[in-house]
């Protein structure tokens, strides 16, 4: 074998042995060409102890602004690992990319993403006792 076909191979392998991790990726990827100002607007609230709306409907590929609003007293969170990690972002947006935004009392904040693979995903409030008060909801993923 000579040096350049060694090194494909060696190419080839590498990119077998590191498949994508399952679960949150570490670094978030960027959507492709992604027209940001068609991005549809859906506002969530954060309250002591729900989130309004629990159920979000997106479509996969179509992009979407996520304002999150935390109108409760205290530190609340929207975790949604899986829904988080089959998404693509907007470069310019901070990624959720552990799988969560947290957001003290008072505090709002908008993702551009674009979601990912049709399914359904939990998504609960990871403060403690919170989810079990009830702060918890459903994200799905429908194809177009
Ligand atoms: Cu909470």
């Amino acid at each position: 074998m000579d040096r350049r076909l060694a090194s494909l191979a060696c190419l080839a392998l590498a990119a077998c042995a590191s498949p994508a991790p399952p679960g949150p990726s570490p670094a978030a990827r960027a959507a492709p060409e992604v027209d940001w100002e068609k991005a549809r607007p859906v506002t969530v609230r954060l309250t002591d102890f729900a989130f309004t709306p629990d159920h979000l409907s997106f479509v996969a590929g179509v992009p979407v602004r996520l304002i999150l609003i935390n109108a409760g007293s205290g530190t609340h969170d929207f975790s949604a690992p899986r829904f988080f990690a089959a998404a693509a972002y907007r470069q310019e947006t901070a990624a959720a990319a552990d799988g969560d935004v947290t957001l003290k009392a008072g505090q709002t904040t908008e993702l551009d993403l674009v979601p990912g693979q049709a399914g359904t995903y939990p998504l609960e409030c990871t403060e403690f006792l919170h989810a079990t008060f009830g702060m918890t909801g459903m994200i799905a993923v429908t194809d177009r």
